[in-house]
This record gives C-alpha cells, sequence and structure tokens, in this order.
C-alpha cells in the first residue's frame, strides 16, 4: 500500500461542507469523506504549527519531546524514526511536498524555505525523513490583485501587508500563480511517476492560512461579504472565562467591524474553496495513474481556527473550533463510515504503519485505529489530550466535558463545558460548586496524563539544544 498524506494549514473542520457548513462547499473533501471514514472528534496535540506537527510526525507529545515552538523535533529524539522515516527505512520511497514541518507562512513560502535560518530553508524541515523534498514557492500577499488588510486597520489607512496577519488578496491569474497550485502540479507528477517502490507522499497544502489569497473566482460565492453569517455572538461571554482563556486575537485587539469579520471568514472560505480544488487535482491524479485500489489517502489539518465564535480569531484557543480537526482516512477496499470515537494526531503514525505492515518503533505515544476503519462504532480512547503553550494551556476532552487547565498547577484558572448541553462553550461550569467533583477528578486526569507523556525513553537522555 502507498500512503497520500494531504494536510491543509490552519483548516476548522467546521469550514468544510462534510462536516456540516452550509456556505463554504468543499466538494473534493467531501467526496472523500463519502469513500472512506471521516473522524469527528479528532484533535491535534498542539493547537499552532511548529509543536503540533513536530507531534505527529515524530511519534510523542509535545510535553514529551518538549518541542514547544518552531523547531524541528530531530535534536530531542535522536535517532529514532519519524513516520515517514519510519516508512523509508522499511523500503519506502518518502517525499514531501511544500509544507509538512513546520514551514513559516507567507514568510517561506515567499522565498521557497521558511523565511528563518533553518536547515537551510526548509523550516524545521527534517532530511533524513524524505527520499525527496519539493518547496512551493508563491508571492502570497504580493500576488497581483484586489487587496486589503483587515487587521489592525480601522481608517484603511495600512497597506497590504505580510506576516502573520489578517490580509485578503483576491488575485488575478489561475491557480498555478500561488503555492498550492504548484504543490498540487508536483504532487500528480510524483503520484504518476512509476516507481519499484511503494510511496509515502506528504502533500501539504498552506491555505486557508493568513495571508487568504487565491484567484478571485473563489471569492464569488461568498460575495457580497455582508451576507456572511457571524457565530452566535452573547452577552458577558468572556466574564466567567480567566484571562489566559481569551485568545490572542479577538475582534477587539485586531480591531476589526462587522465589516471586517465577515470579509475575513469570507476571505477564509475562498481559501478552503481553493485548496480543495487542488485536493481534487490531486485525488485525479491518483485515480488516472491506476494506483487508487493500492495506496491509502488521509486528509487533515495541523490544528482548527476560530472564525469569530466568542469574538475568538485564528488559532491557539484550546476551544473545539481550534483543537478539533478535520480527519478522514479512505483505505481501498474498506467500506465508508463515520467514526465518532476520540482520536488524536499522534495516531496516525501507529495506524498507518499498521495498515501497511510496517513495523512501528516502541516510542511511539499514539494508538492504532485500525480497527476503526472496520467498524466505526469502536473506541480506542476515553479521551483527547491537546496543548497550547503559548498560552500554558492543557486541554483534555472527553465525551462529555472539555476540560482546560492554565499553568500546570492550574493557577491561571480552568475552564469545564459540558460539550452535551452545551456544545457551543458559553458557560464555563469550573466554579459550579455542584460540578466540584467533575473539577477535581478532570484535574487528576490530567496531572496523570502528563506523567504518562513524560513516561518515554527520552527522559534519561541528554538532550541537544533545539536549534
Ligand atoms: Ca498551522
Amino acid at each position: 500500500m502507498n500512503v497520500l498524506f494531504l494536510i491543509s494549514d490552519d483548516l476548522t473542520s467546521t469550514a468544510l461542507s462534510c462536516y456540516g457548513n452550509e456556505v463554504c462547499q468543499t466538494p473534493n473533501i467531501d467526496t472523500l469523506a463519502a469513500a472512506g471514514t471521516r473522524f469527528t472528534r479528532a484533535y491535534c496535540q498542539a493547537t499552532y504549527c511548529g509543536p503540533s506537527r513536530a507531534s505527529f510526525l515524530s511519534g510523542y507529545y509535545p510535553h514529551a519531546t518538549g518541542v514547544l515552538g518552531y523547531t524541528s523535533p530531530r535534536p530531542q529524539i535522536g535517532d529514532r524514526q519519524t513516520w515517514p522515516q519510519c516508512f523509508k527505512d522499511q523500503g519506502y520511497y518518502t517525499a514531501r511536498v511544500s509544507k509538512i514541518y513546520h514551514m513559516g507562512v507567507p514568510g517561506g513560502i515567499e522565498t521557497g524555505g521558511d523565511g528563518r535560518d533553518h536547515d537551510g530553508g526548509n523550516g524545521a524541515d527534517d532530511a533524513i525523513s524524505w527520499t525527496e523534498r519539493f518547496n512551493s514557492p508563491g508571492p502570497e500577499w504580493k500576488a497581483t490583485g484586489d487587496g486589503e488588510t483587515l487587521e489592525n486597520n480601522p481608517d484603511g489607512a495600512r497597506p497590504v501587508v505580510g506576516g502573520n496577519t489578517f490580509v485578503v488578496v483576491e488575485a488575478e491569474g489561475d491557480d498555478n500563480v500561488h503555492s498550492d497550485g504548484k504543490t498540487a502540479v508536483k504532487a500528480a507528477d510524483l503520484i504518476r511517476k512509476k516507481r519499484e517502490q511503494p510511496f509515502w507522499l506528504g502533500v501539504g497544502f498552506v491555505r486557508p492560512h493568513v495571508p487568504f489569497v487565491a484567484p478571485a473566482k473563489y471569492f464569488e460565492p461568498f460575495k457580497p461579504y455582508r451576507k456572511i453569517r457571524l457565530p452566535e455572538r452573547i452577552e458577558g461571554d468572556w466574564d466567567d472565562i480567566p484571562k489566559l482563556g481569551i485568545n490572542y486575537k479577538t475582534s477587539q485587539n485586531m480591531k476589526m467591524d462587522l465589516r471586517h469579520q465577515r470579509k475575513a471568514v469570507g476571505g477564509y472560505y475562498a481559501s478552503v474553496a481553493y485548496m480543495d480544488a487542488q485536493v481534487g487535482k490531486v485525488l485525479a491524479a491518483l485515480r488516472e495513474s491506476g494506483q487508487e485500489e493500492n495506496t491509502i489517502v488521509v486528509f487533515t489539518s495541523d490544528h482548527g481556527y476560530h472564525l469569530g465564535e466568542h469574538d475568538f480569531w485564528a488559532k491557539v484557543s484550546l476551544r473545539d473550533e481550534s483543537s478539533q480537526v478535520p480527519l478522514i482516512i479512505k483505505v481501498p477496499g474498506k467500506a465508508p463510515g463515520v467514526c465518532h470515537s476520540l482520536v488524536e494526531m499522534l495516531d496516525l503514525y501507529p495506524t498507518l504503519a499498521k495498515l501497511c505492515e510496517v513495523e512501528v518503533p516502541d516510542h511511539v505515544q499514539g494508538k492504532d485505529l485500525s480497527k476503526l476503519l472496520d467498524d466505526p462504532t469502536l473506541a480506542v480512547r476515553d479521551a483527547a489530550f491537546c496543548v497550547a503553550p503559548m498560552r500554558k494551556g492543557f486541554l483534555l476532552r472527553t465525551d462529555r466535558w472539555a476540560f482546560i487547565q492554565y499553568k500546570e498547577d492550574a493557577s491561571g484558572g480552568i475552564e469545564l463545558f459540558d460539550m452535551q448541553s452545551d456544545p457551543q462553550q458559553f458557560t464555563n461550569l469550573a466554579s459550579s460548586p455542584e460540578h466540584a467533583a467533575v473539577v477535581a477528578e478532570m484535574k487528576q486526569r490530567l496531572t496523570q496524563k502528563l506523567i504518562d507523556v513524560r513516561t518515554n525513553d527520552l527522559v534519561n537522555r541528554k538532550r541537544q539544544p533545539a536549534k
């Protein structure tokens, strides 16, 4: 079996039509979902690129390696095999196109590296994981077209800028002007190429990560932007949550009025629609190459995203919109299904290894999900674990509860949401006396989870400082 691993950047499942979005249409991802197993409760292990990617690629939780920022896990894991490396060592051709390990967006895409001095311009990449690797440079925010900076631009005086900033560009030209278009072309080439070995091909799309840049036609379904519906908001929503629970980007600190907010959602959706079209090209190439019946396809994102819920925007938050990820696994010959089990991105490494009969190293901290692909009513976990080191935050997500704690001793505050009666997470129950027992139990479970995470074969290893 080949593995085709498709990963979008900063994609919340709530923006996909196969996860219920009625405005943003993603027909290509939907087709894959209809033919595979769609997971409704998959969680990343960290809510921003660097630590999330280092985690599922290395097989360790962020607090096992200590990779909580934008570095490669390699100095921490020594000669232990990453997920693609494990396949490479057992006879696979492994390649990445564009962003698989962390890479700065838009900086790294503009330059074809990551805009930082890591690994010769390949970001937090890990050369030994790959037989070959390819970058997909693109103009990003400098693309020719109709551009506007939405963030911190109340009077409209700010020009279109780069960096991690909400910018929309309705671009001139076709799909292949941009990074993801080039990524699809390269991935299709690699799929068509006949080779002796099976492949593990990682295809990294950078949209819908900011800047929201796509060919103008992808914006049309979302115009006029004034018709975009923003999420429900309630009075006093922030009053019962700790300071660290207020996300790092909000409508207020980004100075985005309702017009800016609606355009941000429209720009995000256009970026998702553009990315979905590129996914379609890669899947068409797979079909045309005659390898659909011996290729496992995975589609996911490195973490989720807020589109105005609670007046929060972007990533980092540990609420479901940000910590939950889309996850579709299609295995040839297996019946399609929808699986509601809690699962983690860490589970991908052992699951794909099992499905491909590749030997999994002992260090891997995830669980094998392969039996869920035969029977989606099964469950493998009673909780998913996710962190936001930037906010010193920890999430333990069980069937019923979302328990979020800030700082290891909880001194930064606690949030407890009843996901059955309050799926939008409006009411923090952490200080309600009738939930004291639940809080105490979840606190204890979180403490134990961190102990388990830190009990691993790296513990006695002399750490090399991260690059
Ligand atoms: Ca990301």
